[in-house]
């Protein structure tokens, strides 16, 4: 039995499409027979990081529970898929530093793109200044500047992406 297993940790904009990207992997993964837990930011937001806003301080708190639960897990066996933006490089440092079996996975998708596609209204919300501190708009995402992994929403197709994940995963092993 594995002892240790991966966090897939998807980083990207608002509707670059990692959750779409992070469900097809989860989906695929469980069919090899792995048991897999997926932490979605938005959702995560209602439960254990209900409460938590979007300044710096609350995001990093946000990431700093999200990374706890996923080393819990993953040390337990279960390989973990985070979903959430986690902007600051220093996030994402922090997340690796502490979580073993952490692989980056930058959902890369143009801001003019989310934007475009803008699925729940957010950015045209943000644009008019109802939103303060959005992602892309009024606040920063540090783009990651060495991911594991990149997949472009925008270039290719979410089937392409998944199955390029996959091969990675084979390749140089989930832990
Ligand atoms: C960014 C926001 C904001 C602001 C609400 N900035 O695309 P979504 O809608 O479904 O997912 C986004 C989610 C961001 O939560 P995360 O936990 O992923 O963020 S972080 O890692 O930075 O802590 C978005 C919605 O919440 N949302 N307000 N101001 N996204």
């Amino acid at each position: 039995d594995r002892q240790q297993g991966s966090v897939l940790w998807f980083t990207g904009l608002s509707g670059a499409g990692k959750t779409t990207t992070a469900r097809c992997v989860e989906e695929k993964l469980r069919s090899q027979g792995r048991r897999v837990e997926l932490f979605d930011g938005d959702v995560m937001r209602e439960t254990i990081c209900k409460g938590l806003g979007f300044s710096r301080e609350e995001r990093f708190e946000n990431t700093r529970r999200i990374a706890w639960v996923s080393k819990l897990l993953s040390r337990n066996g279960v390989d973990v898929i985070v979903s959430a933006i986690t902007p600051y490089q220093e996030m994402r440092a922090f997340a690796r530093q502490e979580i073993p079996g952490f692989v980056e996975i930058y959902v890369k998708c143009p801001l003019q793109e989310c934007e475009r596609r803008d699925v729940k209204g957010l950015y045209a919300k943000a644009r008019r200044g109802e939103l303060k501190h959005f992602t892309g708009i009024s606040d920063p995402y540090e783009e990651p500047l060495h991911p594991e992994i990149t997949v472009d929403t925008s270039a290719f197709s979410l089937e392409h992406n998944c199955a390029f994940i996959l091969s990675w995963l084979d390749k140089y092993g989930t832990v």
